[in-house]
C-alpha cells in the first residue's frame, strides 16, 4: 500500500463546499491536489514507496528502513520540529555494506597525495591536541533526498523527505591538516576515503573528491564531534568529512585517507555517479570534473519542508492553521520563508526562527485562523540570501536529484 491521501478525503476535497471549492473550480483543484505528482509530499508515486517500515539500528531510535545492506535509513519527520536533529534520529546513508566497528584508538588519517609536501598519519589524540578545534552548524542531505516523489519514477533507494539532518559539527579545519603537510601549486583536488570497503568484488570502494579550493574552505571540516558528542558509529565513528553546503555525498564517513592530487578522481562514483545534466542547475561547478554531457552534483538547491501539518489533517474551523517547518539551502542562508492558502494566488511572508548560521536548518512559522470549510492547499516556498527560491515544476534528471519542488499540502476545515 502506497502512503496516501484516503480516497473518502480526497472525494470531500473534490466535493467540497468551503471557500476553495467556491472559489476555484473543482477541474483546478483536483488537478493540484488530485494527482499525486502535483500534491508533492503526502502521496509517494505508485510503485516507488511501499509501506514504510520503521527499525532501529543499534544506538537508534526506529528510523524508515530503505534498505538493510547496505544500511540506508531515513529519519520521521517528526525530528524536524526541531531545527537540530538528535544523533539517535540522523539519517544513515551508505553505498558499501563492509562497515567496520572503528575503534577511536587504533584510527589513524593519513594524509599525502603526489601534490602533499609529505605524507603524515593522525591519531585521534593528535588531531584533538595539535590543531585548534571548529565548530560550526551544518546541514548534512542526500543528494537523493525525496527521490521518491519523482515522477516519472527513477531508480535509486526511494527516498521521501528524511534523508538529511542538521547538526552542531565540532573538529578541525581540513585547511590546517594540510597546511601540515603542505600542498603544492600543482594540486588540482582533494581525494577522501573512509574505512568502509565493498562486500562484492565487482563494486568499486566509495572514494570522492572535491575541488582543492573547497577542501582548504575555512569551513571545511574533519568533524568528530556532533550536538557535543562523538559522532554515531553510523554516522561516521571516530570522523567525517563535513563540507557545509554541499550535498551528503562529499561528507565522508570514517575518513582515513585524504590524498591531494594533481589530476581530476577517476573512480565510478565521481565520473559516473552523483552527476547531473550539464548546466541544468545554476549550483557552482566542480570544474575539473566537468564532462561534455553532465557534472558532479555540488551545492544543495534552496528548500524547505512543513513538519507541522500532515496532508489530509482536519482542522475546527475557528482554530489556526499553524504552518511551521524548516528551510534550508546551499550557504547563502535562508532570506524568507513565504506561506501560501490559495495554490500560490497570493503569499505571506512567514516569522523565521533563530539564525543558526548560513549553513543550517532555519525554523519559520506563520499561523491564520480557519474561517471556512472546506478545502485549503498549504504551500510553503523558501528563498535563500542570493535570490534562488523553490521549484514549481520539477526539473528533470535521471539520478533523481536536487527535489525543491513547492510543498503542497491540503487540509480540510471541518
Ligand atoms: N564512508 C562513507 N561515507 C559516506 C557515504 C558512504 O557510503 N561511505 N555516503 C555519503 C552520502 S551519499 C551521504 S548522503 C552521507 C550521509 O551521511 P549520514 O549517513 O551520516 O547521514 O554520507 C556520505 N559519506
Ligand atoms: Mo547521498
Amino acid at each position: 500500500m502506497k502512503k496516501s491521501v484516503s480516497s473518502e478525503s480526497r472525494r470531500r476535497l473534490l466535493a467540497g463546499t468551503g471557500a476553495l471549492a467556491a472559489l476555484w473550480p473543482v477541474r483546478i483543484l483536483a488537478g493540484e491536489v488530485g494527482s499525486s505528482g502535483a500534491l508533492g509530499f503526502a502521496e509517494i508515486p505508485d510503485g516507488a514507496l511501499a509501506e514504510q517500515h520503521l527499525y532501529a539500528l543499534p544506538g537508534k531510535v526506529p528510523l524508515i528502513k530503505k534498505t538493510y545492506r547496505p544500511p540506508n535509513f531515513e529519519t520521521p519527520l517528526e525530528y524536524f520540529r526541531t531545527p537540530i536533529t538528535p544523533n539517535n534520529a540522523f539519517f544513515v546513508r551508505y553505498h558499501l555494506a563492509g562497515i567496520p566497528e572503528v575503534k577511536a584508538a587504533d584510527w589513524t588519517l593519513t594524509v599525502g597525495g603526489e601534490s602533499a609536501g609529505r605524507e603524515l598519519a593522525f591519531t585521534l589524540d593528535q588531531l584533538k591536541k595539535e590543531f585548534e578545534p571548529a565548530e560550526l552548524t551544518a546541514v548534512c542531505l542526500c543528494s537523493g533526498n525525496r527521490r521518491g516523489l519523482f515522477e516519472p519514477h527513477v531508480t535509486g533507494v526511494e527516498w521521501g523527505v528524511g534523508a538529511m539532518g542538521n547538526a552542531v559539527w565540532r573538529g578541525v579545519r581540513l585547511k590546517d591538516i594540510l597546511a601540515k603537510v603542505g600542498v603544492k601549486s600543482d594540486a588540482l583536488e582533494v581525494v577522501f576515503d573512509g574505512a568502509d570497503h565493498p562486500v562484492m568484488d565487482k563494486t568499486p570502494d566509495f572514494v570522492k573528491s572535491l575541488p582543492v579550493d573547497v577542501a582548504l574552505d575555512e569551513n571545511t571540516l574533519i568533524a568528530f564531534e556532533m550536538n557535543g558528542k562523538p559522532l554515531p558509529h553510523w554516522n561516521g565513528f571516530p570522523a567525517r568529512l563535513v563540507v557545509p553546503g554541499w550535498t551528503g555525498t562529499y561528507w565522508i564517513k570514517q575518513l582515513i585517507s585524504v590524498r591531494v592530487v594533481s589530476k581530476p578522481e577517476a573512480n565510478f562514483w565521481m565520473s559516473t555517479a552523483y552527476r547531473l545534466p550539464r548546466g541544468k542547475f545554476k549550483t557552482p561547478s566542480f570544474k575539473s570534473q566537468v564532462g561534455s554531457a553532465n557534472e558532479p552534483i555540488t551545492t544543495m538547491v534552496v528548500n524547505s519542508l512543513i513538519t507541522s501539518l500532515k496532508s489530509g489533517q482536519q482542522i475546527a474551523r475557528g482554530k489556526p492553521i499553524e504552518v511551521k517547518g524548516i528551510a534550508w539551502d546551499g550557504g547563502a542562508g535562508i532570506a524568507r520563508v513565504d506561506v501560501s492558502f490559495d495554490l500560490g494566488a497570493s503569499w505571506q511572508q512567514a516569522r523565521l526562527g533563530r539564525d543558526l548560521g548560513r549553513f543550517s536548518f532555519r525554523e519559520f512559522a506563520l499561523a491564520v485562523p480557519a474561517r471556512e470549510r472546506g478545502a485549503v492547499v498549504v504551500m510553503a516556498r523558501a528563498t535563500s540570501r542570493s535570490g534562488e527560491t523553490q521549484v514549481e515544476q520539477l526539473i528533470h534528471n535521471p539520478a533523481g536529484y536536487h527535489h525543491n519542488v513547492i510543498q503542497r499540502l491540503y487540509l480540510e476545515v471541518v
